[in-house]
């Protein structure tokens, strides 16, 4: 036999052990829960996932996806997955610290510098780390994907420096770093589910929030904003959970190709986030908004106005936990 047919033959053999047969995967019908509008990149996100499910299990692995909180929040939606009645959420870590507040560490303004640092930690042995935790507490992380650099929008003035926020109504995500954050800049801030905040904008109810660009943009806050200020003072992930009471009852074969398939939905996801965060900003300024971006030197002055919510909450996140992350992001820096 030629030696050329005989490598294909082996090849073969070798991808049809390597990969389960499509009968190990049974009809699976996944619904997952979103807060964000269907516009922004975690649809992409998903479908590249999908393509995967499908090429993994023959069509059998199926997710729907719920877009504009339609199943519930994203603490609500977190709780279903607990109990066993919803299959998966892509939420924020932050309104979960209720549940697991080693969670908090992500809220600790300027944390991270950079997208590469946030994706370090994420993916590395402290992503486990904190995987490992959510499990304890019924959910499975199946990848960190991106909701990325926070900036705030206002209806009333430039921020250039932490007391611009001086009086600002402001909303906040349910989560006391947050809260403690823009009050001790001196804002007016509220706690408030994601569902809320474009109503609350429009009757100025409030005066302002912070998001990323995407989120700013696929929500349409832009459209009763003004001002738009470049402060990237929180990189928050989004967590892809899954309910470990359904995720147990799964086959091996069909927690692999969940999870497999979630890396590659986070890579297209973070991707297409990164290209449509430019776009949303150009479209946010031919609106009307006026853009700035904050100094360095008024960046740091918040960084060192904000230590005091990190000493008030470093213990109830965990001193070690804190640690983990500044070790890593120390020994990355020294490199
Ligand atoms: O400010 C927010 O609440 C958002 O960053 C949300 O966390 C995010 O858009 C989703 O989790 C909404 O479900």
């Amino acid at each position: 036999m030629k030696k050329s047919l005989k490598a294909a033959l082996l090849v073969t053999v070798a991808c049809a052990v390597a990969s389960p047969a499509l009968a190990d995967f049974k009809q699976r019908n996944i619904r997952v829960s979103n807060g964000i509008a269907e516009d922004h990149p975690v649809h992409n996100g998903m479908d590249a996932m999908q393509q995967c499910l499908d090429e993994k299990t023959g069509g059998k692995m199926k997710m729907t996806g719920f877009w504009g909180g339609a199943l519930g929040g994203d603490l609500q939606s977190t709780q279903s997955l607990r109990s066993g009645v919803l299959d998966s959420v892509v939420t924020s870590s932050s309104p979960l610290v209720g549940i697991e507040p080693a969670l908090g560490v992500f809220d600790l303004p300027f944390l991270f510098r950079t997208n590469e640092e946030a994706y370090a930690v994420m993916d590395g042995e402290f992503g486990d780390y904190i995987n490992e935790k959510l499990e304890k507490v019924g959910l499975i992380n199946l990848a960190y994907w991106e909701n990325g650099f926070r900036n705030v929008s206002n209806s009333k003035r430039p921020i250039t420096k932490w007391e611009d926020f001086e009086g600002l109504k402001m909303r906040v995500m349910q989560n006391n770093i947050f809260l403690d954050t823009f009050s001790n800049f001196g804002a007016n801030a509220t706690p408030m589910s994601f569902g809320e905040v474009f109503s609350a904008l429009e009757t100025k109810a409030i005066d302002a929030q912070e998001n990323p660009y995407v989120t700013i943009d696929t929500s349409k806050f832009f459209e009763v904003q003004n001002y738009i200020s470049e402060t990237k003072h929180t990189y928050t992930p989004f967590l892809f959970l899954f309910s470990k009471p359904i995720f147990d009852t799964y086959s091996p074969e069909e927690q692999a190709a969940l999870r497999d398939c979630a890396v590659v939905g986070r890579d297209v996801e973070r991707d297409v986030i990164q290209e449509l965060n430019k776009t949303s900003l150009a479209k946010m300024e031919e609106a009307g908004l006026e853009f700035n971006v904050i100094s360095p030197e008024e960046q740091q002055r918040m960084l060192e106005k904000s230590q005091e919510v990190y000493d008030t909450h470093k213990d109830e996140i965990g001193a070690d936990v804190v640690e983990m992350v500044q070790s890593t992001l120390a020994e990355m820096r020294a490199q």
